[in-house]
């Protein structure tokens, strides 16, 4: 496995005096850049970002901001994901191999007190993720209301799908997601099967879920997608059980959220189907919804929080005004950037130049013009940390905490000056960005609340 380089054993190791001025200049260049090239209020009023809105260097497109083949892109069977498949490209010699050395890196971590991998890491981490498991998880992932609608006599909630959308978004973000996303619900993204069963879509009032078919009724025509943020300072740990609480907390918000929204609009007397990692592809679902552009991770780049973000999201067949897709520059600024790749310790990832149709396994689904992950890869490389790893989400220059006017410049500049990617790029480098942290430091310091420090 390849050594993380960008590591330091304590925060200050950071930022060194030369990284500093090296980075305090190349700060100097950039506001100047944003400053001389950007239109007035542009990039200076992004400081605001608010989770209703994007700032203006945010531009919505009505063309989907992605190449896609449907000759060759069929709806994707979620057994053929790499969670699945990669045993079988591994082989079992490796499979056994890599289950040992899991359990003996997990059992080394916590018996010699390994910094963010000793016990206390590995409690924050179940604690983190218990609300995905288990009963919990399936209450409020239930495809059928939790507590059956009052009837009051008056029927099903009325109102213009602009009424619709302002609800249901005041709704979610209440309920905890960072921002909000409604598309019309696009088929291709939903998988053929999942858990075993087959999904289809009937002329049936309600959804169900029977033994071997999960069932979506025909009416079911929009898609509201929801990003969850997740912690920056835990994040800033990976690859460490202490990420891996992060990404944990990400997953019980996800089931909480999604299945706080989809009652609500079961309150309102329509169906809604809440999903996790379930039913459909949550990345092609959120461009839709206009959360964000893909990266060269084949994950969601958000404007607000980079890929530092879980997506969930609920089907419904309430009718709302709908979202179009965004587009702040992020598939130019990957062609230049290439840091995911480069420091991923599965080299799971694509360093080419330019995305490609080639797929590198039956874990990606063809038809469409990305940088495609190698899944068997990078689980491979979390088998051999004992974790889940996320060092792609640490060292991307986009993950960065929301509403910071330094950052909102530099994101703005991105997006209205491409000639400056490889620089900017260097220079999340020189300010010690992406540098991973030291997990004991995390537990000195009281004050966070709801896992969401860079929220
Ligand atoms: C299985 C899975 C994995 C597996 C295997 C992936 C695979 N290809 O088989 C592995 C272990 C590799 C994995 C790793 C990670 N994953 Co993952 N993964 C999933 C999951 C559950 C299913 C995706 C799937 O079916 N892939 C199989 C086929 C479709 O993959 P693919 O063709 O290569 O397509 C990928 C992308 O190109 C994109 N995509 C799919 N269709 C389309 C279509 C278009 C037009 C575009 C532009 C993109 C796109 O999504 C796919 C993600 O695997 C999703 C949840 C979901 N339902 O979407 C989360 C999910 C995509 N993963 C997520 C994350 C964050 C990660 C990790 C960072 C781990 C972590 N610490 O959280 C790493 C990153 C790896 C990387 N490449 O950078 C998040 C992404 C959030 C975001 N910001 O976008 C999701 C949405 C989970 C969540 N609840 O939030 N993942
Ligand atoms: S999560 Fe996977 S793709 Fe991302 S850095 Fe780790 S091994 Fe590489
Ligand atoms: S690290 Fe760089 S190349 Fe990778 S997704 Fe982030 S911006 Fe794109």
């Amino acid at each position: 496995m390849k050594k993380d380089e960008l590591q330091s054993s304590g925060p200050s190791q950071g930022v060194s005096r030369r990284t500093f001025v090296k980075g305090t200049l190349a700060l100097t260049a950039l506001s100047a850049a944003a400053a001389a090239g950007c239109a007035p209020g542009s990039v200076a009023s992004a400081g605001n970002t608010s989770r209703f809105g994007k700032p203006s260097w945010v531009k919505r497109v009505d063309k989907y901001p992605v190449e896609i083949d449907d000759s060759a892109l069929t709806r994707y069977d979620s057994g053929n994901g790499g969670f699945s498949t990669a045993a079988r490209a591994w082989g079992p010699d490796l499979t056994a191999e890599l289950s040992r050395i899991q359990q003996s890196v997990t059992l080394e971590g916590v018996r010699n007190n390994l910094p963010g991998n000793d016990l206390k890491a590995r409690a924050l981490q179940h604690g983190a993720a218990c609300l995905m498991y288990g009963q919990p998880g399936r209450l409020l992932y239930s495809w059928s209301a939790v507590r059956p609608p009052t009837d009051y006599g008056v029927g099903p909630w009325q109102g213009s799908p602009e009424e619709a959308a302002q609800l249901v978004k005041a709704a979610a973000l209440f309920y905890g997601a960072g921002s909000v996303g409604i598309a019309r619900l696009d088929r291709r993204w939903i998988y053929s099967r999942d858990g075993g069963k087959d999904l289809v879509f009937e002329d049936v009032p309600e959804p169900v879920i029977e033994d071997t078919r999960k069932v979506i009724p025909e009416k079911v025509q929009y898609q509201i997608s929801l990003a969850i943020p997740q912690s920056f300072e835990l994040i800033a740990l990976a690859p460490t059980a202490m990420s891996s609480a992060a990404t944990g907390f990400g997953y019980s918000l996800m089931a909480f959220v999604a299945g706080l929204l989809a009652e609500f609009i079961r309150q309102l007397g329509y169906v809604a189907i809440p999903c996790g990692n379930d039913t459909g592809l949550s990345v092609p679902m959120a461009i839709d919804a206009g959360l964000g552009e893909v990266g060269r991770t084949g994950r969601l780049i958000t404007p607000e929080w980079g890929p530092n973000v879980r997506l969930a999201k609920v089907l419904t067949d309430l009718p709302m005004a709908v979202d179009k897709p965004i587009v702040f520059g992020v598939m130019d600024f990957c062609r230049k950037c290439k840091k995911c790749a480069e420091h991923c310790p599965g080299d799971a990832l694509s360093l080419e130049t330019e995305p490609s149709w080639e797929i590198t396994g039956v874990w990606n689904q063809p038809g469409k013009k990305v940088w495609q992950e190698d899944a068997a890869k990078c689980l491979k490389a979390w088998r051999e940390l004992g974790t889940g790893c996320s060092v792609c989400v640490r060292v991307c220059p986009y993950t960065k905490r929301a509403e910071t006017m330094l950052h909102d410049v530099v994101k703005g500049t991105i997006s209205t000056m491409p000639t400056l990617s490889s620089f900017i790029a260097k220079a999340d480098d020189w300010f010690g960005y992406g540098v991973r942290k030291d997990p004991d430091a995390w537990w000195r310091r009281l004050g966070r609340s709801f896992g969401r420090d860079g929220f």
